[in-house]
């Protein structure tokens, strides 16, 4: 069975937009004093600068609708929190109508999904009221359940931090965790910057609070944490590999190895997804040909398995008639994990796209695909 390696890098690419434009969008309410850091938070998680450049507009007297086309994220900007306790009060109101109509939908990409709310920790210290807002909405959220992460911002003093994240811990409100962060670098003075931390743990306690419709998206939005990220791709590459092991339950063929494509396919989508990374035409195909062909007309053809074959523990042997369900699975895995390493150094800006297209870049790509298929275990 020849395979058109054109035709294959083209699915594959429309694969990654069609896993991508279907993301389910995330809906995030973020609330907070003004000047506490809410714009600072949301352009410091996500992969663009929604809260400077996305298209807001009021959709209640305290909150503007944020978004931006093709960005699978909408923020709920609340305001005027630090005015007064009516104002507050009329806040609580609208955070709670706009739970509540989402949560009337029935649809999950119209839901609100989390609060954020954001606390200045310079001070070391949270106002009763603040306490008390968090109170009567962790009440009235009771049946709606929207996790509300208390948000710490501007955490120049760690330890000042600390002892906060327990006095509002002891209150015992209805919310998933408190988590201190610094969003950006903050410079004391010439000599000392405080380094920023803490959004990796937001995006991890974001991710154990979410539904399972909303894990692709997050990983997708978040640039803060590239372990969150690969625990994900991980996930997708387990599911890939699962459906590879069933495909080979009665053994396949060398010579129609191709029927993998497809489940390779949509394992590469779904890692390109949670990566974010809008792969191009050209590093499908270096990768595509540089593993799993010579780079000639076809792909998965009986030469390449049977050459790669020989790299697995204990298969050699077999090469030349067919694949077992564990054969068809560590080459599935084999390949996740090299696309995993691949976006994990263009994320990293360690190499870029066009690096992987030199002859360098391709043999550094064969020589992590055959180390992962060496360490297989057929
Ligand atoms: N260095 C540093 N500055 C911050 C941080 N968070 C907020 N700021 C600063 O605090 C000010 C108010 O932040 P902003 O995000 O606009 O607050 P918002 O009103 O809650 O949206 C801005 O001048 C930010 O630069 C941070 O994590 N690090
Ligand atoms: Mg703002």
């Amino acid at each position: 069975m020849a395979i058109d390696t054109d035709k294959v890098v083209q699915e594959c690419f429309d694969a990654i937009r069609d896993r991508i434009a279907n993301l389910t969008t995330l809906n995030i309410i973020i609330a907070g004093k003004t000047g506490v850091g809410k714009s600072t938070l949301i352009n410091s998680v996500f992969r663009e600068d929604l809260a400077e450049t996305g298209v807001g507009r009021p959709v209640t007297q305290h909150m503007r609708r944020i978004s931006k086309k093709n960005f699978p994220l909408v923020v709920y900007d609340t305001k005027g929190f630090e005015l007064n306790e009516q104002v507050q009060q009329e806040v609580k109101h609208e955070v709670m109508k706009t739970i509540k109509d989402g949560f009337a939908c029935q649809d999950i990409s119209r839901a609100i999904h989390c609060i954020w709310y954001c606390v200045n920790a310079t001070s070391n210290r949270i106002e009763p009221e603040e306490i008390e807002w968090l109170r009567e909405l962790g009440k009235e959220n009771e049946v709606t359940q929207v996790p509300i992460i208390v948000v710490l911002t501007q955490c120049i003093s760690k330890k000042g931090c600390q002892e906060l994240r327990k006095t509002i811990e002891a209150e015992n409100l209805n919310i998933v965790q408190v988590v201190p962060v610094l969003a950006q670098d903050y410079e004391i003075d010439e000599d000392y910057v405080a380094k920023s931390f803490g959004l990796d743990v937001l995006i991890r306690v974001m991710g154990e609070a979410l539904p399972d419709e909303l894990l692709d998206t997050l990983q997708n939005l978040q640039i803060v944490s590239l372990d969150e990220k690969i625990k994900r791709a991980q996930a997708v590459v387990l599911a890939s590999v699962a459906a590879a092991t069933a495909a080979g339950a009665s053994p396949i063929p060398v010579s129609d190895c191709a029927i993998l494509i497809p489940t390779q396919i949509a394992m590469i989508a779904g890692i390109a997804a949670v990566f974010g990374i809008d792969l191009s035409k050209s590093l499908i195909t270096s990768t595509l040909t540089s593993l799993l062909g010579t780079g000639g007309a076809t792909l998965l053809g009986k030469t390449v398995v049977s050459n790669l074959l020989k790299l697995i523990p204990g298969v050699g042997s077999a090469a030349g008639a067919a694949i077992s369900g564990g054969t068809a699975a560590a080459l599935t895995a084999a390949l996740g994990e090299t696309y995993i390493w691949i976006m994990s150094l263009i994320f990293k800006g360690e190499l870029t796209e066009k690096d992987f297209a030199t002859e360098e870049g391709k043999a550094k790509m064969v020589g992590h695909f055959k180390e992962q298929l060496s360490l297989a275990r057929s």
